[in-house]
């Protein structure tokens, strides 16, 4: 108490005045908009993926889908929204148009709409649907319009990038106050246009006009929605569809085109999207898409393989812990709802932020600061850290460029989560932190952490228990810390009813010789084989029948000579053979998962051949692991 009396007030006359007020640290490089900080605050969102593509069980639809085939007979926007909510959710994302083109609301641009198909008799609109659902769920909404559109015969000319900023224009004016305009970077290629099924590519610097024509139309109309592109304006890709943010990943960025031109969606330099670039030009934080299955949309095969809340914790821990957010893929199925899978294992997840989340033990902790800015305990005192306010700081004098924090716990407590967080109104300023415990009298190292930002989640391997810790802190100009946490990671048992499909051995098949084979067949996912001569396809000889086949590209981040197409056939003898299926490995390049390809019926024959018909480099095919797989 009289510490802080005398560093905060001045005696004059006999009576106490309140001193000068001390002038803040001046903010470090970009700093977030206020738009930007509304969307830091949210953490978790999901986006949902429900259109004609999930009708046909496909992950890109060809844009060549009978609009008749939408008819969920269960739809209900309500048990999607609850669900999301139950996962702590602070908001969902409509995918109101994917790449197949056609749109969840009765636009005026084009008759490939919900306004063709018997949902609701042609008069429903989704977008609307879902927009209530969400309100009703306390939760913000946003949407997602693909700017690449393989039903649009127009796609590729001028016209469809009037319509393209029509459709944007309808979705900013009618559905509320939005969070986001989502636009991905998939753009351009094949795909039915009308009719005319060929291979359309444009000019991805020039045809959408996105910085002079197209966002503008989202800042006018929506101006707190954050714009999301691999680029930027607002928030960046992470560069996976892993979910995982880089270890170091820095809120700063600065987007980097390819050739020497300018970054637009879809022709980005790659390479700094996951860890950001320090000292970048821009705010533009990370954006972590993950989808809840191992695709976007439903496939009734995957139905085991639903993330678990452990699963989706680690990646909260990647996403929301290294300063970026999480947006969830939710996958309805045809009925219109989430699979019990999906949503048990949402409100699990939910469950376990809020308990783990709910108690930070270090809440009644003693800190003392080595230094303390003109120590005006008052303005920037530690006290600062533990309240709940996450833009309160503690702060340094602006020359001392290294400090450390020594926290004193409420007795002995339990903890394998460690949380600092800045207050990003004055930039990422933080370089790195050192979390130390005493042991025996000597400080020794816990953890460490470069870019802290908006959140800083340290996962420890094993629960520490201790009541005196030390925070050693490093930056280019006067530090601060609004927030310190320390929590204990909470554990339930979960399971999943019914199973998939089971997994034959490698020795209930065997497969003709081909170079590095070994390679597919180890069960390795890191290692994988290379093949020239991969037009002849692969020939798996069969002891019993099967439901389906697996292709798991390279694992090792690169996708030279991934498949992006394929043929399947079978055969009795090796000689005449029947094609049962063809298709193409859709997102294979942003999303490297194990394809399963399942068939319609089971096949009997001898012989089952696989042909790799495109791959991302003509003259090779790569591939991790080949699966077979019974009933
Ligand atoms: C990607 C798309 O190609 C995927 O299909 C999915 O919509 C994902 C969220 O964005 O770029």
């Amino acid at each position: 108490m009289l510490t802080f009396l005398f560093s905060s007030l001045l005696f004059v006359n006999g009576s106490i005045l309140p001193s000068e007020p001390v002038n803040p640290p001046k903010p470090y490089g970009a700093i977030p908009s206020e738009r930007q900080l509304k969307w830091h605050e949210m953490d978790t969102y999901c986006l949902i993926h429900y259109t004609p593509t999930t009708f046909q069980n496909k992950e890109w639809g060809y844009g060549d889908a009978d609009p008749a085939i939408f008819n969920p007979t269960q739809f209900d926007a309500n048990q999607i929204a609850r669900a999301a909510a139950s996962a702590g959710f602070k908001g969902l994302i409509s995918v109101a148009k994917h790449h197949d083109g056609f749109c969840l609301w009765p636009t005026a641009t084009t008759t490939y709409s919900v306004a063709a198909s018997p949902w609701k008799q042609g008069k429903g609109d989704m977008v609307k649907d879902f927009m209530l659902a969400t309100h009703a769920n306390k939760m913000k909404f946003g949407v997602y319009l693909s700017a690449w559109d393989r039903n649009d015969m127009r796609y590729g000319t001028a016209d469809y990038a009037e319509a393209y900023r029509a459709q944007l224009t309808e979705l900013m004016s009618n559905y509320g106050e939005l969070f986001t305009s989502w636009h991905d970077g998939a753009n351009g290629g094949d795909g039915y246009y009308g009719g005319l099924k060929e291979k359309r590519t444009i000019d991805r610097n020039i045809y959408y006009a996105w910085e002079e024509k197209t966002w503008p139309i989202v800042r006018k109309l929506q101006p707190m929605a954050m714009i999301f592109s691999d680029v930027g304006p607002d928030m960046r890709w992470v560069g996976n569809e892993k979910g995982f943010a880089g270890e170091t990943s820095w809120a700063t960025f600065t987007p980097e085109g390819l050739d020497g031109k300018k970054a637009v969606p879809g022709l980005v330099n790659e390479k700094t999207l996951t860890s950001g670039v320090r000292n970048g030009k821009y705010w533009i934080p990370a954006e972590c898409d993950v989808p809840q299955r191992p695709g976007w949309f439903y496939h009734a095969e995957q139905d085991a393989q639903v993330k678990t809340p452990n699963q989706l914790f680690e990646i909260y821990l990647k996403s929301v812990g290294r300063g970026a957010n999480m947006n969830l893929g939710l996958a309805p199925m045809p009925s219109g709802q989430l699979h019990d899978n999906d949503v048990k294992s949402l409100a699990a997840f939910g469950k376990k932020v809020e308990k783990t989340f709910k108690t930070n033990l270090a809440k009644d902790a003693q800190i003392k600061a080595s230094t303390i800015r003109e120590h005006s305990i008052q303005e920037y005192g530690t006290s600062y850290i533990l309240d709940d306010d996450r833009y309160s700081y503690w702060a340094t004098n602006d020359d001392e460029h290294q400090a450390s924090l020594e926290i004193k716990l409420n007795g002995k407590q339990t903890f394998d989560i460690i949380q600092i967080r800045e207050n990003i109104k004055l930039g990422q300023r933080l370089d790195s932190v050192l979390v130390e415990q005493k042991v025996n009298g000597q400080w020794v190292t816990l953890t460490k952490a470069t870019s802290i930002g908006a959140n800083r989640l340290m996962k420890l391997e094993n629960p520490v228990t201790t009541d005196e810790l030390r925070v050693q802190l490093f930056a280019p100009v006067a530090i601060t810390v609004s927030d310190f946490g320390l929590y204990k990671e909470y554990n339930e048992a979960f399971e999943f009813e019914g199973a998939g499909f089971k997994k034959l051995n490698a020795r209930e098949f065997t497969v003709s010789a081909f170079s590095e084979s070994a390679k597919a067949l180890d069960g390795k996912s890191e290692t994988f084989a290379s093949v020239q001569a991969y037009e002849k396809g692969f020939v798996f000889e069969l002891k019993s029948d099967v439901i389906g086949l697996g292709y798991l590209p390279r694992q090792d981040g690169k996708t030279v000579g991934t498949a992006t197409r394929y043929k399947i056939y079978t055969s009795h003898n090796k000689q005449q053979w029947v094609m049962v299926k063809e298709g193409e490995f859709s997102n294979i390049k942003a999303n490297p998962i194990l394809q399963q390809i399942i068939f319609d019926d089971v096949i009997k024959a001898k012989y089952i051949k696989f042909v790799p018909t495109e791959t991302l480099t003509k003259d090779v095919f790569t591939v991790a692991e080949f699966e077979l797989y019974s009933k």
